[in-house]
């Protein structure tokens, strides 16, 4: 109620100053430390805790570790031969310079145009003398139609955060938008695209909700999807450079992307497009980057490409659980948990929108908030029974990670080359990461496990 947030998709220095706000308002700075990398994390049986090692040199030791290191925060640099030769500078979407950047006047390339990509583009064209983006798949974007809020309007929802929240608990995703039941197949072509362009207009996630089957059903997914291309069509005036725009793999296999003004800005004169779907890019140079042997010179080159998500930044701290069993031998071949939170062999080891658990698909804040409180509720059930440890036992765990695979199977999720299956990532095994049965049945299944004295766990 104390905060008021001024636009509809927050810019990062507000976000920024809300993560001041929050860890001002509830004195959180005193419980932690800044600048610390844990580095290895080792479970001790005859102690039952845990030893954490930092790259501070400082050693911790605790009951309890909880993984809160994110799913999207450890980047993904792809290994370009000629890296280290390239003269002008190099910059990650995900490890932006605090101070900002300024490259006016310079020749810029992003290689990329997921998300990220697609909200930087529009930006550095403006201020870039040319830009030149590298494209190895087209994406599906919809527009953003970000605007101020009306102090009316921010007035009314601080008035309903309660039922907002309620609903929010209520929908597969967490947000309180409108999912239409109906099949896009149901409905003639010119009402399927009144539909489509309402939601376009309005902006925003809920185009994927349009009709109830465009994650199920090839054939309503093409209907969105052709609406999306020719919009794309409409908008970017060299068809050439419209039609290697287009995608053509199914709509919401990867993430949507949300922008302003992405489209339009290939219609700039100092705004190229180069696709790399088929010639990837060879190499780095001390002068920019070839592709198919042709040059490409640069002053400043912007990796756009994403993230090792969602094991990524667990797998990069050396776990340890029971008898020194490594946590990165245990998921070789893919990550196995119990409901996201637990992992067999590793005791009073919880994660945070761990794999397995719906995570990315949702909206973020109010799934943290249900594992946090799950978490906390079971600390809180260890202490009351005086117990010393808890974690996933292996028949559960096996079932749980059966039941995530065997619900990705049913949908289109697994169709193309998205970060939910790791395959931006060289080498990363293919598995469907995150739990697609949506928040209230996820929800209710951690309720009845918790009620049942942890059901699926070990507890001594
Ligand atoms: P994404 O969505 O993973 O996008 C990364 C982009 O970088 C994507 O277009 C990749 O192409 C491209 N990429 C990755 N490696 C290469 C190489 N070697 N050559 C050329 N292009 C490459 O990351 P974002 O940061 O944009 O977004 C991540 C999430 O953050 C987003 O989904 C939101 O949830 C917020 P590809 O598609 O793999 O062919």
């Amino acid at each position: 109620q104390e905060w008021t947030w001024t636009e509809r998709y927050a810019t990062q220095p507000e976000i920024l100053s809300y993560a001041n706000h929050v860890a001002d308002r509830y004195d959180l700075r005193r419980d932690i430390e800044f600048g610390t990398r844990a580095a290895s994390a080792a479970f001790d049986g005859a102690n039952e805790s845990w030893t954490v090692e930092t790259d501070t040199g400082k050693t911790v030791t605790a009951r309890f570790v909880i993984l809160a290191v994110g799913c999207l925060s450890s980047t993904n640099k792809p290994k370009f031969d000629g890296v280290d030769s390239f003269e002008g500078a190099i910059y990650h979407t995900g490890e932006w310079p605090h101070e900002g950047v300024d490259f006016t006047g310079l020749r810029v390339g992003v290689i990329g145009t997921g998300s990220s990509a697609i909200q930087a583009i529009p930006m550095i064209a403006k201020q870039a003398e040319h830009l030149t983006v590298f494209q190895r798949t087209p994406n599906f974007v919809v527009p953003a139609q970000n605007r101020p809020l009306d102090p009316e309007e921010v007035r009314e929802m601080k008035a309903h955060y309660g039922e907002l929240r309620a609903m929010a608990h209520a929908t597969r995703t967490g947000n309180p938008f409108d999912v239409n039941p109906q099949s896009a197949l149901a409905v003639n072509e010119k009402q399927r695209n009144l539909e489509y362009e309402k939601r376009w207009q309005i902006g925003g996630l809920i185009f994927v909700t349009s009709f109830n089957d465009l994650q199920t059903s090839a054939e309503a997914n093409e209907t969105a999807a052709e609406f999306v291309r020719n919009k794309i069509r409409d908008i970017v005036e060299n068809s050439a450079t419209a039609e290697l725009l287009c995608p053509d793999n199914t709509l919401g296999c990867k993430r949507l992307c949300v922008d302003t003004g992405y489209f339009e800005t290939y219609n700039r004169p100092n705004v190229t497009l180069v696709d790399v779907s088929k010639v990837p890019i060879d190499r780095l140079t001390p002068e920019g980057l070839t592709v198919g042997g042709q040059s490409h010179a640069f002053d400043a080159i912007v990796f756009a490409t994403g993230f090792d998500a969602i094991t990524g930044s667990i797998l990069k701290i050396d776990i340890r659980g029971c008898n020194g069993l490594s946590l990165r031998d245990e998921w070789a071949a893919g990550p196995r948990t119990y409901l996201g939170l637990s992992v067999a062999g590793f005791p009073n080891l919880f994660a945070i929108t761990g794999p397995g658990s719906p995570s990315v698909l949702t909206n973020m804040i109010p799934t943290i908030e249900q594992h946090v409180e799950w978490i906390a509720d079971c600390i809180g059930y260890m202490r009351d029974h005086d117990l010393g440890t808890i974690e996933a036992a292996r028949d559960a765990q096996d079932k749980w990670v059966e039941h995530v695979n065997e619900t990705a199977d049913r949908t289109l999720r697994l169709s193309c080359n998205s970060w939910y299956v790791g395959a931006n990532v060289p080498g990363k095994p293919r598995v469907f990461m995150p739990y697609i049965g949506g928040m209230p049945v996820y929800r209710e299944k951690c309720d009845a496990v918790a009620a049942a004295g942890y059901d699926g766990f070990r507890l001594s």
